[in-house]
């Protein structure tokens, strides 16, 4: 649709894009070591930002080297100064929020809006968090000494690529690990800004480590002999690689993978609060969200009422320039990502389910796709069983509370669920009964440092975030590893 408002564009002018960029090892940015770059491209223009670096076997090994030496200091510090560290990177985030929200914007295709006001408080606050625990873990039930794990090998989304190196790096480091991450191929410019602020905030060379490249760089750390913890967050299909290779070696590993959340509103829920919750469950960053509420499931009784307000609501969002301020819901973050939405939406159609969207005034360069909603969704449809990673919402009915169980637990994923409902009872009784790492009640999209996140089934194990995120970065009690180290 046209829209009658006056665009309030944030300014590009705040991030200096370099046109290239190397590997950020040992506390110094540098070239691959066989030269090769790729280019990272804007989703809402495809104009190409910068060059940056494509890590090989060579440098990853280079890199996981350098972790390696820094390794000992780091661990032998004690908790309180590796807090000091953690609070300068978290306070330097704090000071290059704007410029940072403005290039995850641009790399990713995000609106300002959430970048700003939640990709960045929260990668900030997961610093805050965690450079608090530095200095107690020997007093927090993991025995009187924790020790660490070592070399931290991360791999890392496109969809949330600060927040999610936060996830990874802050309890990483406040354990005394020491990392080599690796971003997205295609949002890779955050994480190299972020090197930038490790060493704005003094942090010892070698402690964080980035090398940007694709798959073949992360399976090449994900190989590599002298990682002692791998911690991924990306498809199903390259969490089973990933497991493939870790099977059988001494790495501990995380995996945080996809999901297929249903979002389930009850005959009492005050419908203009659920229709927030649920546009914001799928539309949110594009519904590019492993934890999106993609399925809705509405009670029978308010199905009519709640659709009707729902898409009135779909028509007011506004797609387009993810640097205007009042933009809701910006660019699909790749050509790739677009493809699998689009085809998946087919395959919607092509299997008799029946397709809506507001009109909408697509931009005619960079990756689009409008919020879409499907009604008369089996649960036998692609569209109702498949990650589609994209502003598509599929929604089914029930009658019963059992039915609403029945339904949202018939997934192969486990990450998340939401409820609408006035009945506390009834909240309690669905999340007890609910095959979900994370069960929302009247909210959803909730994220909070000090709150466990993760999933059942194939969306993954091993949790984030909380305490329980420090565990997957701490040695078991008991006999000593001869390869870790002691922290405090
Ligand atoms: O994921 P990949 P893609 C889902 C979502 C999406 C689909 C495909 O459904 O449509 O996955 O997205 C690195 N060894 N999610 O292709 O390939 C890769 O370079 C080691 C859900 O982007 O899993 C990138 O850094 N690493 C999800 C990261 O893995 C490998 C977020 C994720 O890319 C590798 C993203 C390999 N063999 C996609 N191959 C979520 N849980 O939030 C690739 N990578």
């Amino acid at each position: 649709m046209a829209f009658d408002y006056a665009p309030a564009p944030e300014s590009r002018a705040v991030v200096d894009i370099a046109p290239s960029y190397g590997l950020f090892i040992d506390g110094e940015f540098q070239e691959a070591a066989n030269g090769r770059v790729f280019k990272t491209v804007a989703p809402a223009s495809e104009e190409v930002l910068s060059e940056v670096a494509h890590a090989s076997e060579a440098d990853v090994d280079r890199a996981v080297r350098a972790a390696r030496r820094a390794f000992g200091p780091w661990s032998a510090l004690p908790g309180s100064e590796r807090a000091k560290y953690l609070f300068r990177i978290a306070r330097v985030i704090q000071e290059r929020s704007r410029e940072l929200a403005v290039l995850e914007s641009l790399d990713n295709g995000k609106p300002i809006r959430e970048s700003r006001d939640t990709d960045l408080p929260l990668t900030a606050a997961h610093f805050f968090y965690y450079a608090g625990w530095a200095d107690k873990l020997s007093h927090a039930g993991f025995g009187p000494n924790p020790r660490p794990l070592g070399v931290a090998g991360q791999i890392i989304p496109w969809n949330f690529p600060l927040m999610m190196l936060a996830w990874k790096i802050a309890p990483a480091l406040a354990t005394g690990n020491t990392v080599v991450l690796k971003p997205a191929e295609t949002t890779p410019l955050s994480a190299l800004f972020f090197a930038d602020v490790c060493r704005q905030a003094g942090l010892p060379r070698g402690v964080v480590n980035i090398l940007t490249g694709d798959g073949s760089t992360g399976a090449a750390l994900v190989a590599h002999p002298d990682v002692n913890k791998v911690a991924f967050t990306g498809s199903t299909e390259v969490g089973r690689q990933i497991a493939r290779t870790v099977a059988g070696t001494d790495k501990r590993l995380t995996l945080e993978l996809g999901g297929k959340a249903a979002n389930i509103v009850f005959d009492d829920a005050p419908i203009d609060q659920a229709v927030e919750g649920v546009v914001n469950g799928i539309f949110f960053n594009q519904g590019h969200v492993c934890c999106a509420g993609s399925r809705l499931l509405v009670q029978e009784s308010v199905a009519d009422e709640l659709l009707d307000a729902l898409k009135r609501r779909m028509a007011t969002l506004r797609v387009g320039d993810p640097l205007d301020k009042n933009t809701d819901v910006g660019a699909i973050n790749s050509a790739e990502q677009l493809a699998r939405i689009t085809a998946l939406a087919e395959a919607g159609e092509a299997e008799g389910a029946e397709r809506w969207a507001p009109a909408c005034d697509l931009p005619s360069t960079g990756y689009w796709f409008a919020p879409t909603l499907f009604t008369g969704v089996t649960q036998a449809h692609r569209i109702a069983r498949e990650e589609i990673f994209g502003p598509v919402l599929s929604v089914l009915t029930f009658r019963t509370p059992a039915e609403a169980v029945e339904k949202a637990n018939n997934t192969p994923y486990g990450l998340s669920a939401g409820i609408w409902t006035e009945k506390g009872s009834r909240s309690l009784w669905m999340a007890s009964k609910l095959r979900a790492g994370i069960v929302w009640s009247n909210t959803f999209n909730k994220f909070d440092p000090t709150s466990p996140f993760g999933g059942y089934k194939e969306s993954g194990y091993g949790r984030e975030g909380g305490r329980h995120g420090l565990e997957a970065y701490l040695a078991p009690a008991g006999p000593q590893g001869d390869r870790a180290g002691t922290t405090s």
